[in-house]
């Protein structure tokens, strides 16, 4: 019996579960590009390509291998344009019996999925997408009756269950967590190692080409891209990043730098997301490099904290909530997007530096995403479904599994707390603290109101007292409502005429 195994495009695992049983003698690997998956939001131009190529790269590693691969190109005659009417036609092509396929990572494809047997007339087998350390089960197992599902407690279970940084039931170095040292700025002068490389062959030069001539017009330059599109590409960044960063990963993971786009950070997301690399094997490297002595524990564990806790409790929160999960918005934010988050064309220097990280490069790492562009959004009240909109399409990382948790929850507070114990809002002073990015700013970080004033200052404060009666309550914020108390009524009063000048100015 002739089976169709579906790979998706974030799916390029060869130990996927769909195609762990696979009979090379008789079953067909299909996989699609389709116009419907390309605009179901305009994609960075980079996004694009990185998924495009890395799924021709991946289609010809598994024809070497002897498999048979039914692989429609985006510009074939006859592509439908979208996942189900090509299964349609490739199970006529093929005279196919039975499909199976491994659960996908976006709500909206999975809901496509339950009506696909129905609609094909075939059995469609959807597999667990055992990629991930944590199955959707376990996940809503742990989550149970928890009230509030907190990342801390959870990447403690998954240590234990890893056994990774573990001397018995105690954490290595008897501590869970080294975050305390993970805040350091980057000292003046201080050299950056440069990003690894990769040249483009003949498939990546096709598929860009491609990509210009359809989608020329999305967000985003491609004259950087500079992703690994093949599995030796992706472990050759893997151990590039173990040599070479992970030492300093921890030391300066939220320090931002004027015109330094990666600092230490690894770039492996895009790789991890569509299944070049495994989160087994780029934590199993990072505690390689511990047991080595070539990286210090707070990196190390800095790292592994992101792969095994937050990468895997994003996860969890989004299946264990959706769909339900994308329509909350606790401060019942409206304000359209401004038009700078496109064009980068702003006199705040921050913003302008992420901004222009993102066309260039598809990437802005973490603390840019949440304490620059996402802080921004939070403080000025856009609307969750437009500012997670712009996060879906200019990061050649984001699916929405992962992006709409972090945006909606972590960086938004959209979900009234669901996600985080309090909202990450923060003045100027922390991305001071952080960055060098106010030495170049038209604005003074030190002014808190007035025209020359930073607008992160004024907007900070106008959120807690706009969001007073939802917030003042959170223990976390007690300080910052202590100091807001303490201010007279003028100055109150200066705040909210500041912040309302400068959000009608966005409009
Ligand atoms: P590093 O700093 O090197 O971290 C190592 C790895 O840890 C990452 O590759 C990633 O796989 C994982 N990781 C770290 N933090 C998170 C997190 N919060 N959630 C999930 N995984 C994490 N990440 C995405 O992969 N796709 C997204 O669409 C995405 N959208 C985001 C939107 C917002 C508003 C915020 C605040 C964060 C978002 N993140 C997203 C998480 C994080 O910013 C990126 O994973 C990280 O910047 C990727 O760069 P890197 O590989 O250099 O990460
Ligand atoms: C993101 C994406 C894009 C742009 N294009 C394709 C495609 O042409 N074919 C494909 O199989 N997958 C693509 N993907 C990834 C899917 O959108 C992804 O599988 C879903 O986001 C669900 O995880
Ligand atoms: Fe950003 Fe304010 Fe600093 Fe300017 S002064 S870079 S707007 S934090």
């Amino acid at each position: 019996m002739t089976t169709l195994r579906l790979v998706l495009g974030d799916q390029l695992t060869r130990q996927l579960s769909s195609l762990r049983d696979l009979d090379p003698a008789h079953d067909v690997v299909l996989m699609v590009e389709v116009q419907a998956e390309a605009t179901y939001v305009p994609h960075h131009q980079q996004k694009l390509v990185f998924i495009f190529s890395a799924m021709r790269h991946f289609a010809e590693a598994l024809r070497n291998e002897g498999l048979h691969v039914d692989y429609v190109r985006l510009d074939e005659p006859g592509n439908t344009g979208n996942f189900t009417d090509e299964l349609r036609r490739a199970i006529q092509r093929h005279g196919i019996r039975r499909v199976v396929v491994t659960e996908p990572g976006e709500w909206r494809v999975w809901c496509m999925m339950q009506d696909w047997s129905a609609q094909l007339g075939v059995p469609v087998e959807i597999r667990d997408d055992d990629r991930f350390l944590c199955s959707r089960a376990e996940f809503a197992a742990w989550a149970g009756v928890r009230r509030g599902l907190r990342m801390e407690f959870f990447y403690r279970e998954m240590r234990r269950r890893s056994d990774w940084l573990m001397k018995g039931e105690q954490p290595e170095g008897g501590q869970w967590n080294y975050d305390a040292e993970n805040r350091q700025r980057l000292p003046k002068h201080h050299v950056l190692p440069p990003r690894l490389e990769f040249v483009h062959d003949a498939i990546t030069v096709e598929v860009m080409t491609l990509v210009r001539e359809h989608f020329g017009h999305h967000f985003g330059e491609l004259e950087n891209f500079n992703w690994a599109v093949t599995r030796a590409d992706a472990l050759h960044a893997l151990q590039h990043f173990i040599d070479t960063c992970l030492p300093h990963f921890g030391d300066y993971q939220d320090a931002m730098q004027m015109d330094e786009e990666f600092l230490y950070h690894s770039l492996l997301s895009p790789c991890l997301n569509v299944g070049l690399l495994t989160a087994r094997e780029v934590g199993e490297a990072a505690l390689q490099a511990w047991r080595a002595q070539t990286a210090p524990l707070n990196a190390v564990e800095g790292f592994i904290r992101q792969i095994i806790g937050w990468r895997e409790y994003i996860r969890g929160v989004y299946w264990q909530t959706m769909p339900q999960y994308a329509q909350t918005n606790f401060f019942n934010a409206r304000r359209k997007l401004p038009a700078f988050y496109w064009s980068g064309d702003t006199d705040m220097s921050c913003l302008r530096q992420c901004i222009s990280s993102t066309r260039r490069h598809a990437y802005a790492h973490h603390i840019q995403r949440l304490m620059i562009t996402g802080n921004f959004a939070l403080l000025t009240g856009i609307e969750p479904r437009q500012i997670e909109e712009w996060y879906l399409l200019v990061y050649a990382d984001a699916f929405e599994w992962v992006e709409l948790p972090n945006t909606h929850g972590m960086a938004l507070f959209a979900d009234g707390g669901e996600l985080a114990s309090k909202p990450y809002a923060a003045s100027g002073a922390y991305i001071n603290r952080m960055s060098n990015y106010c030495a170049g700013c038209a604005y003074n970080v030190k002014l808190k109101v007035g025209a020359q004033a930073c607008p992160f200052n004024y907007l900070y404060w106008n959120f807690l007292l706009e969001h007073q009666d939802q917030l003042a309550g959170n223990p976390r914020l007690a300080m910052p409502y202590r100091n807001l108390a303490a201010m007279s009524a003028a100055q109150r009063q200066q705040i909210r005429d500041d912040a309302r000048w400068f959000l009608e100015s966005l409009q």
